[in-house]
């Protein structure tokens, strides 16, 4: 981001890449339709007690059946760039590329040519938290040093059968929510939380190991002929120290280490985790020989980013850390199963024998600023916290290819249609104006070379254990009519693309 200090006010680098994201478990629906297989997430949400509302990602936004009117209206609004994610299960039910189920692949095929008609470009990510269910009962997912092969294999199936139009691939969204939500809380699918202290390391381990590989078979095999780039999406709240003391500041500096760096340094680093969790969590902690270390090192073209909060650390005052979970456990209601595996992740932060990821995090959550405003999510909105990420990302790594940031929203209380537009007048459009702008201080001001931006999401969609209440869109979706209505955020969208500034 050379040069930008003369950008005229408000407007971003000539180049920058605006778009919108989503993913296919959150709003494809079609789940048992032409030949596809289950995923963890399909027997996630159909175990009583996970979702709130017991909803699921059966239907949802039936996008599977409603692509090219969806397509068309991101195109209406002026979109150029959109990543989605492809659904492993609907090429291969069984998990093995052996087996191809030829109506899932022609379903991506056609998403993939239409976004082309329109000019709009396609980034794909291969995973987005939907593993093929067979994989997870034949050796228990990414617990299993075997997910590495079966990862590699399905993703040079992708390379090849969309290689040729698709030139921006992720490997993994957001390892930090696969890994600590799903074996450390288990309030993600698979819902482990049995063993917080080992499995959250073990998964990220082996995802780590599936990514490296991933990206070296497609620059060995495909890159020379398809010239794509590819990298990975990781998620990170920012740590703000509680205040100026070294033990506070050391705190807020492990919960970057756990949640970013634990990812971010064997790929833009040093090819080691942060010191701070091999001290923590000694043997319990699996280590890359030397050759997996040059594999991971340098595997990622750009540096993908989600980020949505920021969180106030300090050091723990008491010995049990449990200020460490997300701030979204308590949104979750009591008579939830999820809730249960949840309590589960917690106990050993009360026993002193038992180890536990959150406990070797040591930190301990303060209260954010007086008058701090939430997100319905329970996430606090703090816009200088992303500057600050951005800052971080880019003095610790320099990451060559720049940053991307994949991900970037907020879900607001949308009851009815008529809510949907007051709520986006007096939140949604501010919320996105005012990270936008420390998104740009940080372009403009701190130099940081962040080069396109995604809104989460392009469309309301599954939230996950939230179910469908929580209404993350740019476009409201009807789910009993399954109309999509562009909310007023979703023209402001349009007019900062136009302007390639942020509206007054
Ligand atoms: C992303 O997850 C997902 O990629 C996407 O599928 C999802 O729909 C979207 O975001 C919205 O949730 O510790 O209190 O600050 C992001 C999930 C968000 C999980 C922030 C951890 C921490 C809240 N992360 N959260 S807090």
């Amino acid at each position: 981001a050379k040069g930008t200090k003369k950008l005229a006010k408000n407007s971003f680098p000539e180049d920058f890449d605006w778009g919108c994201a989503t993913a296919s478990y959150q709003i494809e629906g079609a789940h048992d339709e032409d030949g596809k297989g289950k995923s963890i997430w399909d027997v996630f949400a159909h175990t009583p007690g996970t979702i709130v509302n017991g909803d699921n990602g059966d239907v949802v936004c039936d996008h599977y059946h409603k692509m090219e009117e969806d397509v068309k209206l991101m195109s209406d609004l002026g979109f150029k760039n959109y990543r989605f994610s492809l659904s492993w299960p609907r090429m291969f039910p069984t998990g093995d590329v052996k087996n191809v189920n030829e109506k899932g692949v022609d379903f991506y095929n056609r998403l993939i040519d239409e976004l082309v008609k329109y000019g709009i470009r396609p980034l794909c990510t291969l995973y987005h938290w939907d593993l093929p269910q067979a994989l997870q009962d034949k050796y228990g997912g990414m617990l299993s040093r075997e997910f590495v092969n079966d990862f590699k294999a399905y993703s040079e199936k992708c390379f090849e059968f969309f290689g040729d139009r698709v030139k921006d691939w992720i490997t993994f969204n957001e390892p930090s929510c696969i890994c600590v939500l799903g074996f450390g809380l288990g309030m993600h699918a698979p819902g482990k939380a049995d063993n917080p202290g080992e499995d959250v390391y073990l998964s990220s381990h082996h995802l780590l190991l599936a990514h490296a590989h991933s990206v070296d078979v497609y620059r060995k095999k495909f890159k020379k002929t398809q010239r794509g780039v590819i990298g990975i999406t990781l998620n990170s709240e920012w740590w703000e120290p509680a205040s100026d003391s070294a033990a506070d500041r050391q705190a807020a500096l492990r919960g970057m280490n756990f949640t970013l760096d634990i990812y971010a340094q064997p790929i833009w680093g040093d090819g080691e985790y942060p010191k701070s969790i091999r001290d923590a969590a000694g043997t319990r902690l699996p280590r890359f020989s030397l050759k997996e270390k040059k594999l991971l090192q340098g595997s990622s073209d750009f540096f993908g980013l989600n980020h949505y909060s920021t969180r106030i650390g300090g050091a723990p005052k008491l010995s049990i850390a449990l200020q460490t979970l997300p701030r979204e456990i308590k949104t979750l209601t009591s008579g939830m199963g999820s809730y249960g595996r949840v309590l589960n992740a917690i106990k050993p932060m009360i026993n002193p024998f038992q180890p536990s990821y959150f406990k070797d995090m040591d930190i301990v959550s303060y209260p954010d600023p007086p008058g701090t405003e939430y997100t319905t999510m329970g996430w606090a909105v703090a816009p200088y916290g992303f500057r600050k990420l951005l800052n971080y990302i880019q003095k610790l790594y320099k990451p060559p290819g720049g940053i991307i940031v994949t991900e970037n929203g907020l879900a607001t209380n949308e009851p009815s249609p008529e809510s949907a537009k007051a709520d986006t007048n007096t939140t949604r459009i501010p919320f996105f104006k005012a990270y936008l702008e420390e998104m740009r201080k940080a372009i403009v001001e701190d130099g940081a070379d962040v080069r396109g931006y995604y809104a989460w999401s392009f469309m309301d969609n599954f939230e996950w254990s939230f179910g469908n209440d929580k209404r993350f869109g740019l476009v409201r979706v009807d789910y009993e009519t399954l109309e999509r209505t562009p909310k007023p955020i979703a023209h402001w969208f349009t007019k900062l693309m136009a302007k390639n500034a942020i509206p007054k």
